[in-house]
């Protein structure tokens, strides 16, 4: 077909490694209390599984992504930031880093501007979306690591392709859900696929 193909692409998770960033901010600044390794990661929600461990730790794990420098200092997952631009450079092809700030807004979401111009460069920032319901937000696909993407639009426009975390590696999905392992999984060929779709 003629039309253009327009990928939103999730930050957290699939493009930033939050899960690791706040596991080794956390050891650091609460080095006697319990923690979740990756391994044992269970739910898109680490402040409510680490409220199960300990009822005060669920506010202790949220002071970790509510601090300065937390977003900003997240390590790029592996080939994430060299995938979204090899996109971008793709014909018939527009790509938007779509992703939803956390309500205590002092840091995020200046953090995640200032990240996506750190590894993405200044005129990147024409393609990034911040909203707290991705369903409002128009496209043909959404990598995102969060199995359950709802919002008030109850059909949402875009294919939601789940990106591997920790948290959902064990998730058994339904058969018509795409999966990306990583991004050395084959993400142009989901990407060939809609187009022809
Ligand atoms: N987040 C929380 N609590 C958690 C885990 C993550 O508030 O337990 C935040 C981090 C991100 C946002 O800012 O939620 C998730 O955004 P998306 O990955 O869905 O865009």
């Amino acid at each position: 077909s003629g039309k253009r193909l327009r990928v939103l692409v999730d930050m957290d998770g699939v493009l930033a490694d939050f899960e690791g960033g706040f596991l080794k901010k956390y050891r650091a600044r609460y080095p006697e209390e319990p923690f979740i390794s990756l391994e044992d990661r269970r739910g898109f929600w680490v402040s409510a599984q680490y409220g199960q461990l300990r009822t005060d730790l669920c506010e202790k794990a949220m002071s970790i992504w509510e601090s300065k420098d937390f977003f900003i200092d997240l390590e790029p997952l592996p080939g994430g930031v060299e995938a979204v631009k090899e996109m971008a450079q793709m014909e018939n092809t527009d790509v938007f880093i779509c992703t939803s700030p956390i309500k205590h807004y002092k840091h995020c979401p200046f953090e995640k501007y200032a990240w996506v111009e750190k590894h993405f460069g200044h005129d990147f920032l024409e393609h990034v979306i911040l909203t707290r319901d991705k369903t409002l937000i128009t496209g043909d696909i959404l990598i995102d690591d969060k199995p359950d993407i709802l919002g008030v639009e109850a059909k949402p426009t875009w294919e939601h392709v789940l990106f591997t975390a920790c948290h959902n590696k064990h998730l058994q999905t339904s058969a018509s859900q795409k999966r990306l392992l990583s991004w050395s999984d084959d993400w142009r060929t989901v990407l060939d696929s809609k187009r022809q779709a």
